[in-house]
Formats: C-alpha cells, sequence, structure tokens
C-alpha cells in the first residue's frame, strides 16, 4: 500500500517538472560571428592619470579611453551583440546563477561592455581603494548614484530592459563603461579576437543588433532551427 501510494507521489511530481520545462523554451542553436572593422583607426583620447598615483602606477604606458578598441586581427571588441526580438512571449529566462561583476582597478572598468538580466544583481567593485563615485545614468531604469570611498563592493539591481545604460565615475572623468539590461540572456560581448557567440536560442528568427558605443547600431535578422550554429559577422566602418 505505501509502496503504491509512492508510486502515485513520484507520478505526480515528475508530470509536474515536464510542465514546467514546457513553459521555458530552451533551445540549442547558435548565432556567432565576428565583428570586422575597416577604414582608419582612431586614435583613443589619453588619459592623464597624474592626480591618482595609485591608479597611474598600474600602467607601463600611458592608458588610453575604451571608445573605439581595434584589436591586432582587424576586428573590434567591447560590441554588445544582443537579441533585440523574435523570441517566442511566452519565453521566460531561467533565473540567472549569481550576479555580474564590475570591478574599478586601475580608474577603468572591467569590463568596459557587459550584459545583465533584469533582476540580476550587479556587484560593483572597487579594487582600487581609492575614491570613486559610480553613476548610472539609464533612463528606463532608476537612476543611482554610489560613493565608494574605499575598497568595496556595493550592489544593485535593474528593473527594465535598456540598452544601454551609461555608467560612469563622478570623480574621474574618463571612466566609462555601458550595461545591456535584457529580460534574456541571449547576448555576447565581442572580445580580443573579434568574436562573439550567442547560445541556446530556441528555433526562431531573430533581429540581431550590434552596438557600439561610438558608431551606433546595426542589425540582422537570422533564422536558426535545431542545434545548428549560423554566422552572422557584421562590419563596422571608422570614421
Ligand atoms: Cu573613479
Amino acid at each position: 500500500m505505501r509502496r503504491a501510494m509512492l508510486a502515485v507521489v513520484c507520478g505526480v511530481f515528475v508530470m509536474a517538472s515536464a510542465r514546467e520545462r514546457r513553459a521555458e523554451p530552451q533551445g540549442g542553436a547558435t548565432i556567432a560571428g565576428k565583428i570586422k572593422f575597416t577604414g582608419a583607426k582612431p586614435a583613443n583620447p589619453k588619459i592623464d592619470m597624474s592626480e591618482e598615483p595609485k591608479c597611474k602606477a598600474k600602467y607601463q604606458a600611458p592608458p588610453t579611453e575604451e571608445t573605439v578598441v581595434v584589436n591586432p586581427n582587424g576586428t573590434l571588441a567591447n560590441v554588445f551583440v544582443y537579441v533585440k526580438s523574435g523570441l517566442p512571449e511566452s519565453y521566460k529566462a531561467p533565473a540567472p546563477a549569481g550576479g555580474v561583476t564590475l570591478d574599478q582597478d586601475g580608474c577603468r572598468y572591467h569590463p568596459h561592455v557587459l550584459g545583465i538580466l533584469v533582476g540580476q544583481p550587479l556587484e560593483i567593485k572597487n579594487s582600487d581603494g581609492i575614491l570613486h563615485n559610480i553613476k548610472a545614468k539609464g533612463t528606463k531604469n532608476r537612476p543611482f548614484n554610489i560613493s565608494q570611498p574605499t575598497t568595496m563592493t556595493s550592489t544593485r539591481t535593474f528593473t527594465a530592459p535598456e540598452v544601454m545604460v551609461p555608467l560612469e565615475c563622478n570623480v574621474h572623468g574618463w571612466m566609462h563603461a555601458w550595461l545591456g539590461v535584457l529580460p534574456h540572456s541571449f547576448y555576447g560581448v565581442s572580445g580580443a579576437d573579434g568574436s562573439f557567440s550567442i547560445k541556446g536560442l530556441p528555433p526562431g528568427t531573430y533581429t540581431i543588433e550590434a552596438w557600439q558605443e561610438k558608431y551606433g547600431t546595426q542589425t540582422a535578422s537570422v533564422t536558426v532551427a535545431g542545434s545548428e550554429t549560423k554566422t552572422q559577422d557584421f562590419t563596422v566602418a571608422g570614421k
């Protein structure tokens, strides 16, 4: 009798978890590509860190801003590529596993461009141990302004999708970072080889947008099915 009841309870549990899985359509497709850069490579403004010797000491060559980072292979880093539209309306992102870290080190933000889910904690870390004052200037998210006088971490979350929320430091005018807040985790940031990849997409036709802080946005339409990988490159012309 007890065994029979256990079997019934297990059966109900299996049915419930199968239903939950169906409510969150996940997929196995990937969109990947490179951000190619053509034209003249612009010079980034040099940063005069003489007022902050602790930060200055962390660099061998004078640091520059990171407005346009052209990689040695002629591609662009720090381009935020994300699914702008095309996900089924029923799509619900799984709860984020942990937070995203933004570090202030050498009086620059690391990373310079990053993505986060709505509701996911942003851990803002001050590794420099000098005064930083981080300011978020979003329009869809409530702005904030946090003073961090010493080595410490502050946590904030974001309530609405917004590409991008500009982050800056009130103490050091050269410090800029950009945060893409999304209702899903289908995004990537091009790295030191200029490539990005967006994994785990359900089948569908998506509008993919590539955002760069100086050159703005470009979009492309990409259709994926099953577990295939589609290549979608972008080309940014320097000016
Ligand atoms: Cu600062």
